[in-house]
């Protein structure tokens, strides 16, 4: 889906910042609800639609934004629509028009040139490419902890998926000329701290994976602008790796020369250095290392736990999986508590990063019936039968269980 150049420009960012947006508009939040009983939570969520940009959205916080996808936006394909695909920022801060003109991407530190970049350096300077890819929270599910962790209590609704378009991170390293014993990119946005002295939201990776040739900067999801609270006008998209890294509303790219000693990089989004983040509460003196790759997960997307079905005669299951870091291999059911597993048809692929549909049929006698679904990436990692526990509610991915009754 190539575009000429003016086309694209007017398409991606001709309305940029147009008007300005209000954050939240007038207090047209909260006048319905949605079912998301989490352990211990309320039973109910509001839902809103009162943010620019966003169409129906299960309301977490309002500043700074946190916006949840209610789940049933997955059944409807692999991509996510930019107008129910989920928010979160960390500070409130956050400008509500950008001045395209004006708007600046700075690449500075360890190089030979420091870069000040237009927009239209950006997009029509640089080779364009594009990748379907998974934007999921550390947090996600987080709500479903035992015993349940501070934080946004997610269900299952801090993911999407989207086809990011944008240039190569490594394009524009390689225009700024990154110096031998450079060692890391830091990455920071337009949106502040609320109070002085705060620690503005920064994250950096190492400078090999920020010029392994995936790491892009985005200026478009699913073939349009992107929306504001979802970091128009440039994010960076990380693929594989958990959303942390995916910073919104990028203007400034430091090459660093000594490891980066920032809040967000250094002590937030930690999680303990043991086989699937998982700890015991309380466990003490666990070496604790960035977040990094994203684990499979998958879930049934055209029925709800609690459903009722038909007894005897075949009732379609469907729904979508990721291999997080790598492609999905398979996705298999059990109706037998994970003793046998068959597998399901998995439907086009749209890269390995990206979410994969998966259908099925089962036909089960009268009574209770548990399905289990689970994903197992190319590299061998599958989904495991019990959920982790860290202090930070990080990494959810055990296998989800789905309980019918067929009448
Ligand atoms: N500038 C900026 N980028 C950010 C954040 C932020 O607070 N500020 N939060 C990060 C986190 S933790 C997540 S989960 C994702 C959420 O991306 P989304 O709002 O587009 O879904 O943005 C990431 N990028
Ligand atoms: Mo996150």
């Amino acid at each position: 889906m190539r575009k000429s150049t003016t086309t694209t420009r007017r398409s991606f960012l001709g309305q940029a910042g147009a008007g300005g947006l209000a954050l939240v508009s007038g207090s047209a939040w909260a006048d319905t609800t949605v079912e998301l009983p989490l352990p211990g939570g309320p039973r109910e969520r509001a839902l809103t639609t009162a943010f620019p940009q966003k169409a129906t959205m299960i309301l977490q916080r309002t500043r700074p934004p946190l916006l949840e996808t209610p789940f049933e936006v997955f059944d409807r394909g692999v991509f996510t629509p930019n107008d129910q695909f989920y928010v979160r920022w960390h500070w409130a801060v956050i400008p509500t028009e950008i001045d395209v003109a004006s708007f600046r991407l700075s690449v500075s530190g360890h190089v030979d040139k420091p870069l000040s970049l237009t927009l239209n350096d950006i997009v029509d300077g640089l080779p364009r490419v594009e990748l379907a890819a998974v934007n999921q929270c550390s947090g996600n599910s987080r709500g479903f902890s035992q015993p349940s962790v501070a934080g946004a209590q997610w269900a299952n609704g801090a993911m999407g998926n989207a086809r990011w378009m944008g240039v190569r991170l490594k394009d524009v390293l390689d225009r700024a000329g990154v110096k031998p014993g450079a060692l890391q990119a830091r990455f920071a946005g337009l949106d502040q701290p609320v109070v002085d002295g705060a620690p503005k939201f920064m994250k950096s990776l190492a400078l090999d994976h920020a010029r392994d040739g995936e790491v892009m900067i985005a200026y478009a999801m699913n073939g349009e602008q992107l929306p504001l609270l979802n970091g128009f006008p440039l994010r960076l998209v990380v693929p594989g790796w958990y959303s942390t890294y995916w910073v919104k509303m990028l203007d400034r790219i430091e090459v660093l020369a000594t490891p980066d000693e920032n809040f967000w990089t250094k002590n937030a989004y930690l999680i303990p250095d043991t086989p699937g983040a998982d700890m015991t509460p309380g466990q003490a003196g666990v070496k604790m290392v960035p977040i990094n790759r994203m684990v499979p997960r998958s879930f049934v997307t055209n029925l709800k736990d609690g459903a009722t079905i038909k007894a005897g005669a075949a009732t379609a299951l469907r729904g979508i999986a990721f291999g997080g870091a790598a492609g999905v291999k398979s996705v298999d059911i059990s109706l037998d508590n994970g003793v046998n597993w068959r597998p399901t048809m998995l439907g086009s692929d749209e890269g390995k990063y990206s979410f994969r549909q998966w259908q099925t049929d089962i036909t089960p006698p009268a009574g209770a019936v548990t399905v289990m679904v689970r994903c197992t990436n190319s590299d061998g990692l599958a989904q495991p039968k019990t959920m982790n526990w860290n202090p930070t509610g990080f990494m959810h991915n055990a296998i989800e269980s789905l309980h019918l009754t067929a009448a």
